[in-house]
């Protein structure tokens, strides 16, 4: 398959200044009539030749101002049509079966409704047409198909015109003033019921938005609704963004690709991301429902009404959308539980990635097929390294930077060279080595030496950007780091500093410190670095306990057992030491347990082990049963030593009722968090106070939570409360897909069985991504299925990207990373999971989304 580099990008010979599209819907065969305008591009290459993307379509009939044509040709998928004038009027008739669909990708049946998804490269399925990012249009858009099948017609903009037809049919016209790519098009015709509100921008416009579901969803929309409404008025309030239509739509589908689609005044959602009540949706999902809601609705700035030029720049609009959605979440409930949130991601998703064979940059240099790049590195990544923008230009400076960012480009199609600049001037910033963070991939390593002296202390501090594929050699990164030089004995220190490590090696010196101070370094995750900082245990004791920055607090008790179980799988460390370790996390776990002054969102954060795929980084080679075994141990250990004070805390929870504020969802957060310890300690004692808060459950959090301590004991009351949940739930696909994520990422000792079995229940289906990521990507990040040393994990990741690759590729894909971690897992393992790969490989007919994955993997 061809491979698309950056450095090729050319401007569009042609423009479509306008476009008019015609539907004649149905499930079986949709038929699609595609009026363009076109004219030359002053500043492209002046060819004749237009070139139409097509993706599994045939013309039926090609006209150019009016006139039939037969000179056209197909090169590949695409149309190509010799224009010879300034401008012309260009006709194509498609016929598309939405039913047929499988892939998700262009116009699909879902339920019997008809929806499309049309980023990056879906509009293609559907019609002719430049399809790429900036090539930008007016669309209108005349749908007609049957009353009773699709009640509700919905496009892009305002609804401009309906009316009824005849034999039962009706349509309706839509018009989008605003210029967008084909990515953003949207379409939808079904049975919908909607949750309705106005709201009234900040300079007056008045905005009709509804929140489109099936019939019988309704009750569970509310908190979507909720969310976009403050969303859009805290997109006012900090980055002075109004909405642009006088209607936005949101429209639910249960089979989705991934979370939600930003297209313009039409977004898409996976139902997942929609649907919550206190009976089927945790806290967790409630969350994550403000976060998407947030992240589709701020696109509206960044993304569309400023778009990609290119989709190498796709870091411009979602780096930057992400930071949005995080700087929202973050005002909408805890910012410091929210930034380990968010930290915890990055280091357990998007690390990897940066130190494995697909890493790239937060702007890729080349791809082969661009569904493959929506990343965490594109994303969560991109965002982290504006984020430092941010950190260096203060709140208030950025601001000015973004206000430009804005100004200057809407409705262009820009690069993210172009929003570098406008950081550039807007802010004051000096950004010229800070480039290198969007051109060099992986992860710097970042090592921190304190020596005192005298009354001076000096800091020594290097850095090394890792090779990654394709680029062996790296310079010297800046590095924003946050930090503060704690007095031992008063706990507090003389105020924060920002450094900027801008070399390959620097001296940092700070007089008037007659003690050696407490280093507290990467304060609130300063930059997306991995840190090594020689220090006495003691010190990450005092840190965990007094640290005034929340996230240093974390990141110390983090550092704590990260380094106690690195220990406890090697040989380098005496058993004394390794007591002694031991013993300094037990005591960052009292203390956290024990302060009354922590609130519980924190205290709950704080008890959370590291999971095992940060644990794998830490190491070149990793064995991950010997990590998940010392994690497990620890774990059980800690349950056993603080065995007083975690059925205490988990009393004392248990009695706060239900709601939805932030000391309850707290206590919900600490309560999952002491079942698991308790559990792990003793697994008689977790499994009666699992079963009596599963069946006393008055919510989803806790339900879900005791389900899954029950899950991963060999019980009866887990065959009970399992049986108990799929019949309560039955035809809830979102709760259902829990059912099957719980069993599929649970330590049981079955749980391979367990996975096996349920591959064949009547429930699960290739054809929902949902279900297929509720089994098998529960299955693919759960170390004990995954990498059980026979090899049944990797085989059954193999085996379901084979199954699925023919079926919906982009969502097969997903799950060749998992096995591309091969060279980072001990040599036997390695082998199983090459032999894996290798059998992927040699299918004659793979999809370029999984032959681009393997291959990297393999290469
Ligand atoms: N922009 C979409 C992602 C489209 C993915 C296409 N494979 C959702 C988002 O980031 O908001
Ligand atoms: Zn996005």
């Amino acid at each position: 398959p061809p491979v698309i580099h950056r450095e090729d990008y050319l401007p569009p010979a042609w423009l479509v200044p306008q476009i008019a599209l015609e539907f004649a819907l149905g499930v079986d065969e949709t038929h699609v009539t595609s009026k363009l305008s076109v004219q030359r591009n002053p500043a492209g290459n002046g060819s004749d030749l237009m070139r139409l993307n097509g993706d599994q379509i045939a013309p039926l009939s090609v006209r150019v101002d009016g006139e039939a044509i037969n000179d056209w040709r197909l090169d590949g998928p695409d149309l190509l049509i010799e224009l010879h004038g300034q401008a012309h009027e260009i006709e194509i008739e498609t016929l598309i079966k939405p039913i047929a669909n499988s892939q998700l990708m262009g116009l699909y049946a879902s339920h019997g409704m008809l929806c499309t998804q049309c980023e990056a490269e879906g509009f293609r399925r559907i019609t002719f047409f430049p399809d790429r990012p900036d090539v930008l249009s007016v669309y209108s858009v005349r749908m007609a198909g049957d009353k009773a099948a699709f009640p509700i017609l919905l496009s892009n903009g305002n609804c401009t015109a309906q009316g009824e037809g005849e034999n039962g049919t009706h349509w309706a016209e839509w018009h989008d003033p605003w210029p967008k790519p084909s990515y953003l098009f949207a379409l939808v015709a079904g049975n919908l019921v909607a949750n309705s509100a106005a709201y009234t921008t900040r300079s007056g416009r008045k905005v009709a938005l509804n929140i489109w579901v099936r019939p019988g969803d309704e009750s569970r929309t509310q908190h979507a609704l909720d969310s976009l409404i403050a969303s859009m008025k805290w997109d006012e309030q900090t980055f002075g963004r109004e909405y642009d239509l006088d209607l936005f739509n949101v429209v639910a589908v249960s089979d989705f690709n991934m979370g939600a689609m930003e297209n313009k005044g039409l977004n898409i959602f996976n139902t997942r991301y929609v649907l919550a009540d206190p009976d089927t949706a945790t806290d967790a999902d409630y969350d994550a429902i403000e976060g998407v809601i947030g992240h589709e609705y701020f696109h509206n700035w960044s993304g569309n009404r400023i778009t990609c030029r290119d989709w190498f720049q796709l870091s411009l609009k979602e780096g930057f959308t992400v930071l949005r959605d995080q700087l929202f979440s973050a005002d909408m409930g805890s910012e410091p539980v929210k930034r380990i949130e968010d930290v915890r991601v990055l280091r357990s998703a998007q690390f990897p990635e940066d130190s494995g064979p697909l890493a790239h940059p937060i702007r890729p240099d080349s791809y082969q097929e661009i569904s493959n790049f929506y990343t965490a590195t594109v994303y969560n990544k991109g965002a982290e390294v504006i984020r430092m923008m941010r950190t260096m230009a203060g709140p208030e400076r950025f601001r000015k930077g973004t206000d430009l960012y804005f100004e200057r480009h809407d409705g262009e199609a820009a690069t993210c060279e172009d929003f570098i600049k406008a950081i550039e001037e807007g802010a004051g910033l000096d950004l010229e080595q800070f480039r290198l963070w969007y051109s060099q991939a992986g992860t710097p390593q970042v090592q921190v030496r304190m020596a005192h002296e005298g009354d001076a202390v000096t800091l020594t501090v290097s850095q090394a950007v890792p090779s990654t594929p394709g680029q062996a050699m790296k310079q010297p990164m800046p590095i924003p780091l946050r930090i503060a030089l704690f007095d031992r004995d008063t706990a507090s220190h003389d105020g924060e500093r920002l450094i900027i490590l801008d070399k390959a090696s620097d001296t940092f010196r700070f007089e008037g410190y007659a003690k050696a101070p407490v280093l507290s370094v990467n304060r609130g995750f300063s930059a997306p670095i991995a840190l090594d900082v020689e220090r006495p245990v003691e010190d990450l004791v005092f840190l965990a306990a007094s640290d005034d920055d929340p996230f240093a607090r974390y990141e110390a008790m983090q550092s704590l057992v990260v380094r106690h179980l690195i220990a406890a799988v090697s040989d380098a460390m005496s058993a004394s030491a390794k007591a002694a370790e031991r013993n300094a996390v037990k005591r960052a776990f009292a203390a956290v347990l024990d302060d009354v002054a922590l609130d519980d969102l924190m205290r709950g954060e704080l008890l959370m082990l590291p999971p095992v795929s940060y644990l794998a980084e830490q190491l070149l080679v990793a064995d991950p049963s010997a990590l998940y075994e010392a994690r497990e141990d620890l774990k059980a250990w800690l349950g056993r030593e603080l065995s007083a004070s975690l059925r205490a805390l988990h009393d004392r929870v248990s009695a706060i009722p239900y709601s939805r504020d932030a000391g309850a969802r707290g206590a919900r957060k600490c309560k999952a968090q002491a079942l698991i310890y308790i559990a792990a300690a003793d697994p008689a004692e977790g499994a009666r106070r699992a079963d009596t808060q599963y069946w006393a459950a008055d919510n989803m959090t806790d339900r879900q939570s005791a389900l899954s301590v029950l899950c991963g004991l060999d019980v009866p009351e887990r065959k009970q409360a399992l049986d108990d949940f799929h019949k309560r739930y039955e035809g809830n696909a979102l709760v259902i897909d829990k059912w099957f994520a719980l069993q599929a990422g649970s330590t049981h000792p079955l749980v391979l069985d367990h996975i096996r079995d349920l591959a064949l229940h009547p429930d699960f289906t290739m054809s929902n991504p949902n279900r297929v990521r509720a089994l098998y990507m529960s299955a693919a990040v759960n170390p004990k299925a995954f990498h059980d040393a026979g090899g049944e994990g990797y085989r059954t990741i193999g085996e379901l990207i084979r199954r699925l690759d023919p079926i919906n590729p982009q969502t097969a894909a997903r799950f060749v990373p998992a096995l591309g971690r091969w060279r980072r897992i001990e040599v036997e393992r390695a082998h199983l999971m090459k032999a894996e790969l290798e059998k992927i490989a040699s299918l004659p007919d793979l999809s370029r989304d999984v032959r681009e994955q393997v291959t990297k993997s393999l290469g």
